[in-house]
Parts: structure tokens; sequence; C-alpha cells
């Protein structure tokens, strides 16, 4: 797979990153469930952040295959943070697919280099997969929408000074009367409940968002009102790119650490790299890994030629996601008990590769998806 010279370039810059911030403190944030906010200083200082908006709104500039290649160099050393800021990253999108001039200029200078973090809420504890059964109302009084309901399992929800909120606008609609609508931090009804306890990704914060009689200004207002739903589908499609660059890494990370592994380990009084039953292994985890970041890169080429990307991404997430728990879970085999214990990154790594085949969506969703796209 050929990449231009400012990919490349970029790349490195990711790797080295990777390799000097997120490899000493990912087990320590993995343990402590801890959200890594100097790291997210330091992506937003070289201008990770803002990659995806454009210069003049305060971005780095640059395309999907930029951020995929960033999410996938983190992903290698540590998935929570690539997570994290994949996941960051849809709230500008939004904003600069369908906002205002004026909303643009506000918000984004703000998210993408500007330090603030931007969350998406969609999920309902009754409306996960089935998100167009959302229950939250954003009912009209004034000049101001009331915003009551409850939204479950927000990356970085938490931490956001924005949020991004799906709502019913019109509740007699269903989810033709969604409307997208952002809820700054600390506006008065707005609270973060339960902070999940999680399998992986620990360091990534996922939790509750309540809203209470939450006023804000209808100028909040994403897009045309009625339109949120397909507003949150269309995000979704983008965002599968960056969960399967996160679950790419994931994969890259697990085989980098096994071929290592693989050379160094000596039984039967040689190293077991010399095993054929390994090589097979190590052959499969690679070959799978290869079609992977092939799919990945293409849905991302495809949404960056503004061509039609929604089953490419959703191929590329179902494929690189369930390759993930795959190569992580060869890799702690060929480990073997090492791989089991908290002292090798592997245990970890595989714990991070399952949320892939769950959050932006679900494998089962993903097929649905795919072969409705297929039927026509
Ligand atoms: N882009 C643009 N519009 C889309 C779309 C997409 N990718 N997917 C659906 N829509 C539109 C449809 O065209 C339809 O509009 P019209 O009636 O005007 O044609 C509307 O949205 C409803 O679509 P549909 O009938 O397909 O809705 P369903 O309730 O059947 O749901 C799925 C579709 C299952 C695909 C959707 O609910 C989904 O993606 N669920 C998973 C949610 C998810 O990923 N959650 C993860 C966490 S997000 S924080």
């Amino acid at each position: 797979m050929k990449f231009n010279i400012i990919e490349e370039q970029i790349r490195n810059v990711a790797q080295k990153f990777a390799e000097k911030e997120l490899a000493p403190i990912a087990e320590k944030i993995d343990k402590e469930a801890k959200y890594p906010e100097e790291t997210f200083k330091k992506m937003v200082k070289c201008g990770f952040t803002g990659i995806g908006i454009p210069v003049e709104y305060g971005g780095s500039g640059g395309d999907d295959i930029l951020k995929c290649i960033v999410i996938e160099e983190l992903a290698k050393k540590c998935a929570a943070t690539a997570g994290i800021l994949s996941i960051h990253a849809i709230f500008g999108q939004a904003i600069l697919k369908f906002g205002t001039e004026e909303q643009k200029k506000k918000y984004l200078p703000l998210v993408s280099n500007g330090g603030k973090h931007g969350a998406f809420a969609l999920t309902e504890p009754n409306a996960g997969s089935d998100a167009g059964s959302a229950k939250t109302r954003a009912i009209k009084d004034g000049d101001e929408y009331v915003i009551n309901g409850t939204k479950c399992f927000i990356t970085g929800g938490a931490n956001a000074d924005f949020v991004l909120v799906f709502a019913l606008t019109n509740p007699s609609k269903c989810l033709k009367g969604m409307s997208a609508i952002i809820v700054p931090k600390g506006t008065p009804g707005f609270s973060i409940g339960k902070i999940e306890d999680k399998m992986g990704i620990r360091a990534s914060e996922t939790s509750e968002l309540i809203f209470d009689n939450c006023r804000v200004s209808k100028l909040n207002l994403i897009g045309e009102e009625g339109k949120g739903f397909k507003i949150a589908m269309m995000m979704l499609d983008g965002a599968r790119i960056g969960v399967a660059a996160q679950a790419l890494g994931i994969a890259e990370g697990a085989i980098d650490i096994s071929i290592k592994y693989m050379k160094e380990r000596i039984q039967f009084g040689k190293p077991i790299s010399a095993l054929q039953g390994l090589q097979w292994y190590l052959a499969e985890m690679g070959t799978k890994t290869e079609c992977a970041k092939w799919m990945v890169y293409r849905a991302a080429s495809l949404k960056k030629q503004d061509l039609p990307y929604g089953k490419e991404a959703a191929m590329a997430k179902l494929n690189a996601s369930e390759n993930a728990r795959f190569v992580t879970n060869l890799a702690l085999q060929i480990h073997g008990g090492y791989g089991y214990m908290k002292d090798y990154p592997l245990e970890r790594m595989l714990r991070d590769a399952k949320i892939t085949e769950i959050y932006e969506g679900t494998s089962e969703i993903h097929k649905v998806v795919i072969a409705r796209a297929m039927l026509g």
C-alpha cells in the first residue's frame, strides 16, 4: 500500500508520539482507568485533534486517510487513547458538515486545536442498536429547547466541554422528529451520571449523561429540526472508519510484540519462532491484518473523494474489529502463560480489541447495514 510523503511524515510523527507518550503510560492508565488529560493536551499540541478540520476554522487540515494513520499508530501502543481521539473527532465533523457558518466559527477552533473536548450522545438505556427508538426529548419553549432524558455509554461524556445530544423535538414523529443539539458543559439541568467500569479501553471514560429540564438556546440546533437521526447515521458511517483504524492498530501492535517474543523466547533449545505451528499463527495474523489495512484505507479513500462509503466503512469496521480480537487472542496464545499475566500487554490488548466489535455499532448491526446496501 502506497502512502504519499506527507502521509508517511505524519505516520512517523504519530509513531514517535505513541512510542514516547503512550507506551510508558498505557498499562498504568488502564489499571487506574484514568483519563489521560495530559496526553490529550499533547495531542492537541501536535495538531492530532484538528485533523480533518480546515485550517480556516483553527484545525490542522488533512483528511480521513491522515486521521486513520494517526489513530492506527496510536492504537498500536494504547487503544484507549486512540479511541479517545477517534471519538472526539465526531463532534467537530458534525459541526463542519451540518453547522452554520456562525456555529463553525464558534465551535471548531475550540474542539479542533483549542483543547476543548467534544462528545456524541445518541445511545440510551433502551436505544442501543435500535438508535431510532431514543426517547430523550427537546421541546421548544420560546427561544430555547428544554431537554429531558438520559444518555448512556457516552465516550468522553464526563470530560466533554460540548455534547452533541440527539433528542426528539417532535416526539410524535419518532426518529423523524429527532434533532441534534449542542449542550455545553455546566448548563443547568445537565449532569454526569454513572461512570462505567469497563472491561477494556479503561482510560477512555464512558458515562451516563442526565438531562433534567436542561435549557439551551435554539441557536444550538445543528442542521434542520427532524434531521437528527440522519445526521447521527451519517456521522456514524464516518466514525466507523476511525474504529476500524483503531482495531487495525491493535492487531498490528500485537503482531509486533509477538514477533519480538518469538525470536527471544527459547523452548526446546531454540527460539519459538522456529516452531512451524507458531509460524502458521503468525502468517495468518499477518495476512488477515494486511486485508484489514486495505479495507480501512479503501473506505477512508472513498470518503476523502466524497464517494459513497457507508457500506465500505461498515465492512472495514466489521472485518478489522473481528480481526483485532482474533489476532490479540493468538498473540496472547503465542506468549503462553506470560501472555495471560498483566506484566505483558497482551491481555490488555485483547480486552481493548473486544470493544471494537461493539461500539459505533455492533458487528451484527454492521451486517445489517452491509446486507441492506448489497440488496439495494
Ligand atoms: N446515512 C443517511 N441516512 C441514513 C443512514 C445513513 N447511513 N442510515 C439510515 N438513514 C436514514 C434512512 O434513509 C431513513 O430515512 P428515510 O425514511 O427518509 O429514507 C432513516 O434514516 C431511518 O432509517 P432506517 O429505516 O434504516 O432505520 P432503522 O431504525 O431501521 O435503523 C440502523 C437503521 C439499524 C442501521 C441504525 O439504527 C443503526 O445504525 N443502529 C446502530 C446505532 C449505533 O451504531 N450505535 C452506536 C453508538 S452511537 S453513540
